[in-house]
């Protein structure tokens, strides 16, 4: 089994590089790309840059040139639902483009033709991380997350996501890897830690909390592994 494990910024995989051991390194479309093996399973582990555009090429490029057969996100994001606090862990139920706008032609916002405002994440993975999180009685929330081509440091902005998509956090890579995956028929799952509010605030949380919250995303991903490697 081939198991893709994607980021968006490098202190998202440092932690995952750190406990695979060894791993080798290949360039390929202005990223690097590591493969490694852990127990059964073969890993690709990359990091996208930041953005929809760059996750998208990432995820694709795990898919069709390393062959992954499953993806699973780690990294961080910014919490919209006033439970979420910082370092806790989300798991996408469905993801959505918070940014995609063609409503001036009727469409709901989150919609292009033949598309869908809401990508649903695997159910199996789903369940995976559920298990995990009951074993080390840890709060695993679930929820909706949006994704957008921006930071959002703004409580309106957040409001207004909030209240368009349910959103419960939100980030700018994940519904992007969703909508590669779904298309290609790759079962995924967006893992995320709270790194900030997305409020006032959140450019000096994000600063702060990127590195431990990348962390406690990445540490949760090993155990999903351990439990996929039987
Ligand atoms: C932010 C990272 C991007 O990959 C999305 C973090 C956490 N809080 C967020 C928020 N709004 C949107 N997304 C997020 N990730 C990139 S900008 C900082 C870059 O620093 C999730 C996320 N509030 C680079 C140093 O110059």
């Amino acid at each position: 089994m081939k198991i893709a494990i994607m980021g968006a910024m490098v202190e998202e995989i440092t932690p995952l590089l750190e406990r695979v051991g060894e791993y080798r390194e290949i360039a390929y479309g202005g990223n690097r790309y590591y493969e490694a093996k852990y127990g059964s399973l073969d890993l690709i582990i990359a990091y996208s840059k930041i953005g929809k555009v760059f996750s998208a090429l990432t995820a694709t490029t795990m898919i069709e040139k390393f062959g992954a057969q499953k993806l699973l996100f780690s990294g961080v994001a910014g919490a919209i639902n006033p439970a979420l606090k910082i370092g806790d862990l989300i798991v996408a139920t469905k993801l959505c483009q918070h940014d995609l706008d063609i409503t001036a032609f009727g469409h709901p916002y989150g919609f292009v033709p033949e598309g869908k405002v809401f990508v649903e994440s695997d159910r199996a993975l789903l369940s995976i991380a559920k298990e995990v999180a009951d074993e080390l009685s840890t709060t695993l929330y679930e929820g909706v997350i949006a994704t957008g081509d921006q930071f959002i440091a703004d409580e309106e902005r957040k409001e207004w996501i909030a209240d368009t998509f349910g959103a419960d956090a939100l980030e700018m890579e994940g519904a992007s890897v969703a909508v590669v995956c779904d298309a290609l028929g790759v079962p995924f799952l967006v893992l995320r830690a709270i790194s900030d509010a997305a409020d006032m605030d959140a450019g000096f949380d994000f600063d702060t909390f990127l590195e431990s919250s990348a962390k406690e995303s990445a540490d949760f991903i090993m155990k999903m592994l351990d439990k996929l490697n039987g």
